[in-house]
């Protein structure tokens, strides 16, 4: 036998389960997205140093060039998150029809509530009105930026918190901070998401005001149907498990989006299922459960909200490369991602069940190892050669010649 696309494509389609559908999973694939951000291509530091890399792209437009060969590589990557103000620029309207240009389109919104002096001591949540007004000032840009590039989310992140015990009454700073969510929510236009992320540590070690995902979900239920939890990946404590999590976000349709990482220690940033694949998969498949579902309301369905409405999934990548190549670590990322998202897509969910029924706990994990453990890879190359995408798309990228070529132009 030879080993055609063709050929490896038949062996894994006679190994599917039974109830799995070919052509409903290559539609998923089709139209499953993920978003990189703008400062996942510059090149991360650590508080030790940051080693520059030949290539490095020195603004958002050289950013979103190489944002638009992962997309052209991938296929499944149209839209890339900014920060501001590391991506601002005089003209949105200007960069806007340049991402288009590209390919792409400008995607989350990321306010920058952390780097300045005056939020040593917190932004949201500051015991100052002037720092809370200069805060909720930066995101009134913020929307502003989002409504001329036609941005859906504001993804929010805040490194308010306190270092030291005493150092702050926490009652107080709650109430700051519930305050400064409902302006915030208050701007955002009809179609406009809040997405407020969570993590436990860092910069603030002794406390932080949104630790985790209770709290966070805490602020958008109160808030509304636009308000959203954001999950990074890379903002948990060991042993925290995060498809519960999902689980849990999904039931309350409250699962706003993803900021896809991984991390051996803490928020390492380490590319997508370089660690833990294992877990990108059991995330995903709490996603696909929970879409397979009767009444769930099919693509980006995620949970039925108070109001009823469906959530979208926002998957997004929140990595910044500190020694690997940036491209090609996003390629590997996306391509992470989207392989647990396609094993996902054909565990045996009635057998699952079936063995759920029985009590049966060995079957029922098995259905998922036997998922996980499948080489779908034959799936994302009938995906990509109807996307028109390379087969391998981080041996093409590396054969392209792109970094060769930017590291002569970026010198
Ligand atoms: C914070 O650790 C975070 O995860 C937030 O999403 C920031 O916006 C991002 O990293 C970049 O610093
Ligand atoms: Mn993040």
């Amino acid at each position: 036998m030879k080993f055609t696309h063709e050929n490896r494509l038949e062996m894994c389609l006679a190994g599917l389960p039974k109830s799995v559908d070919f052509e409903k999973v290559m539609e998923q694939l089709l139209t499953f997205h993920v978003e990189t951000p703008s400062w996942g291509y510059g090149t991360g530091g650590t508080r030790f140093h940051t080693m520059r890399k030949p290539g490095e792209p020195r603004c958002i437009k050289e950013k979103l060039a190489d944002a638009a060969q992962v997309h052209k590589h991938t296929g499944i990557t149209p839209t890339v998150a900014i920060h501001i103000p590391w991506d601002k620029v005089s003209d949105w309207g200007e960069l806007s029809s340049y991402a288009s240009s590209l390919g792409l389109a400008l995607g989350a919104v990321n306010p920058n509530l952390f780097q300045e002096d005056d939020y040593l001591k917190g932004s949201l949540s500051h015991r100052e009105a002037a720092v809370r007004a200069r805060a909720m000032d930066h995101i009134k840009e913020c929307i502003d930026i989002m409504n001329t590039v036609g941005s859906r989310d504001l993804s929010l992140w805040l490194a308010d918190g306190t270092n030291y015990p005493g150092q702050d009454n926490f009652r107080d700073r709650l109430r700051r901070m519930a305050d400064s969510l409902a302006q915030v929510y208050a701007l955002l236009g009809e179609r406009q998401r809040l997405l407020i992320e969570y993590k436990p540590f860092e910069p603030a070690f002794y406390h932080t005001d949104i630790p985790d995902w209770g709290l966070a979900t805490l602020y958008a239920e109160g808030l509304g149907p636009k308000a959203f939890t954001l999950v990074d990946l890379g903002h948990h404590l060991h042993g925290t498990n995060i498809e519960y999590i999902v689980a849990i976000l999904l039931s309350r349709g409250k699962l706003g989006g993803f900021h896809f990482n991984n991390r051996k220690y803490a928020d390492d940033d380490l590319t997508t299922g370089s660690i833990n694949p294992y877990e990108v998969f059991l995330i995903f498949n709490e996603i696909v459960a929970a879409q397979a579902e009767p009444g769930a309301g099919g693509e980006g369905a995620g949970g039925e909200g108070a109001g009823g409405e469906k959530a979208e999934i926002a998957y997004m990548i929140d990595q910044s490369h500190y020694i690997k190549p940036s491209i090609e670590a996003m390629i590997q990322s996306v391509v992470n991602i989207q392989r647990a998202y396609a094993k996902a897509l054909i565990v045996d969910r009635e057998r699952l069940e079936e063995a759920r029924e029985a009590g049966d706990m060995i079957e029922a994990e098995e259905c998922l190892t036997a998922a996980f453990n499948y080489d779908v890879d034959p799936l994302l190359v009938e995906a990509r050669r109807r996307m028109g995408v390379p087969d391998n798309p981080l041996a093409a990228f590396r054969r392209s010649g792109y970094m060769k070529q930017v590291e002569k132009e970026r010198a």
